[in-house]
């Protein structure tokens, strides 16, 4: 029988790896990116930008045989480093030790690499080639290049990998509706750079940190890189009362803010006004689907399906466990597409709208995270019961960032355990005040073992 051909639209994290994994399981795969090839123009205007990388996506790389190849270009972060607007700044790590931390990677670069790997894998790249029309019941899509030539192609089967403004979503909502709902985070960010020091400390400030200034309503990111610079990201909101986007037009107004609001960050950025003027303002939002897919001839998956808010730094995380879900689904019905997609969907559509939720919590925690008493005491108290009954207590972040359980599973018991740690304080913003014997066989009573947690 002849090989399964697969049409993938998007060229970016999730389709190069989709793809390479697809061609590894026999199918024939052709992938349509609209941009053309990183690894002969270079990636967009030069800039570095970088990415969390955590254990879902290092499992799917691990999946890929990719693992080595990517750790050796990222930069450790134990934890985050939050520099409050008063006082001293300090490490929060982000496990128990140096086997929980997570890790920033360069996106051209992992871009990159996750397209050799797909071309060594046999997957044949189409690159300044970008979607324009998909014609659903003829199972025919249209192809547009930068000067507007068009040309057509069978796809028998299509998958949308193509971001969070997706062309074959559009199509496929225009033939079928989709349930589209997009929702708006009313803040944006702007991606400013920290170079790299002279001399013997080629990193201005602690290089395995993800860096956080918050200041309530808004706040400031740093990622290490590994030449020693840091990208860092202006979280604001977008329209409204000082300070937003729209009272910071221009690097005048904003070099005056962050002399006020950053003023130890500022000096570290020492293009700031080129940086300010120069580089888009981008906008935020969750998308959610009600169906991703129209029966057996097109899905969307990644950023197309589920694009979320940046905060828990999951979205790449969540797009490449999709891909290892997908894969091995096709592989296991390479016939019955249908039922593929609608098991991908049902498997993935819970934990997709689980980590869209975490995502959007995490944004208040972060900026507020010079934090309220009370906030600090549950954390406190979750810490006491996972050290006195780890098999019951584990804090939600772990959950998410160090394991594979579903992210629908670390929503849930986020919530069952944070209503009993609200039980024990019983409003006291002193963790000392709860009595741990109690503490942890109420505990053992309410919620059930945590399931086994699986290693690399
Ligand atoms: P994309 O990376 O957007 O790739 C889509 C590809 O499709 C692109 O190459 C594009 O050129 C191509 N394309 C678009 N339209 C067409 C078309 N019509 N035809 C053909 N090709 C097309 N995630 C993390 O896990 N950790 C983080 O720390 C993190 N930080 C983030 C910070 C910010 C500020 C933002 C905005 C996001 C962050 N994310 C993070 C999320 C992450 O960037 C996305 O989840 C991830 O890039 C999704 O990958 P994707 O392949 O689905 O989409
Ligand atoms: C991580 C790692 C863009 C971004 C990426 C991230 C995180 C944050 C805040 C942001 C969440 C955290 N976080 O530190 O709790 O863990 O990826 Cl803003």
């Amino acid at each position: 029988m002849a090989r399964q051909t697969i049409t993938l639209i998007g060229g970016g994290l999730v389709g190069a790896l989709l793809a390479q994994l697809l061609a590894k399981r026999g199918f024939a795969v052709d992938v349509f990116e609209k941009r053309p090839d990183p690894r002969r123009s270079g990636f967009v205007g030069g800039r570095s930008i970088n990415l969390a990388l955590a254990e879902r996506g290092l499992q799917a790389l691990r999946t890929a045989g990719l693992e080595n190849d990517v750790m050796e270009r990222a930069v450790m972060m134990r934890g985050r480093m939050v520099h409050p607007r008063e006082g001293s700044s300090g490490l929060q790590r982000y496990g128990v030790d140096d086997s929980e931390v997570i890790w920033s990677v360069s996106r051209g670069g992992l871009n990159m690499l996750l397209l050799d790997a797909a071309e060594a894998a046999g997957v044949t790249m189409h690159f300044g080639q970008g979607l324009a029309a998909a014609d659903i019941d003829a199972r025919r899509i249209t192809l547009a290049d930068d000067s507007g030539v068009q040309r057509d192609w069978d796809a028998p089967v299509l998958i949308g990998a193509d971001g969070a403004g997706s062309a074959l979503r559009a199509a496929m909502d225009d033939y079928s509706p989709l349930g589209i709902r997009v929702e708006s985070l009313g803040h944006s960010y702007k991606e400013l750079e920290i170079p790299p020091g002279h001399g013997a400390n080629r990193f201005a400030i602690e290089p395995h940190a993800l860096h956080i200034w918050p200041r309530g309503g808004y706040m400031c990111i740093a990622l290490p890189n590994t030449e020693g610079s840091f990208t860092v990201t202006l979280f604001l909101p977008a329209h409204g009362p000082h300070p937003s986007f729209d009272t910071l037009p221009d690097a005048a107004a904003a070099s005056a803010f962050f002399r006020s609001d950053f003023p130890d960050l500022l000096p570290l950025i020492p293009d700031f006004a080129e940086d300010y003027d120069s580089h888009p303002v981008g906008t935020l939002s969750t998308l959610y689907l009600d169906r991703w897919h129209i029966d057996g001839r097109a899905l969307l998956i990644g950023d197309a399906a589920h694009a979320i808010v940046p905060f828990h730094g999951q979205g790449m995380n969540c797009g490449f466990e999709d891909t290892v879900v997908l894969a091995n689904l096709l592989a296991e019905s390479p016939n019955d597409t249908a039922d593929a997609f609608a098991e991908f969907q049902r498997i993935r559509k819970p934990n997709a709208d689980a980590i869209a939720a975490m995502a959007l919590e995490n944004y208040i925690e972060m900026r507020d995270s010079v934090a309220d008493p009370y906030y600090l005491a549950k954390r406190e108290l979750g810490a006491r019961l996972a050290e006195r009954a780890p098999q019951h207590f584990m804090a939600r972040y772990r959950m998410v960032t160090f394991t594979h359980l579903p992210y629908a599973y670390a929503f849930e018991r986020g919530r069952a355990q944070d209503v009993l740690l609200e039980q024990l304080l019983r409003g006291s913003t002193n963790a000392g005040d709860v009595p741990m014997d109690a503490a942890v066989a109420a505990l053992q009573a309410t919620l059930p073992p945590l399931p086994p947690l699986r290693h690399g």
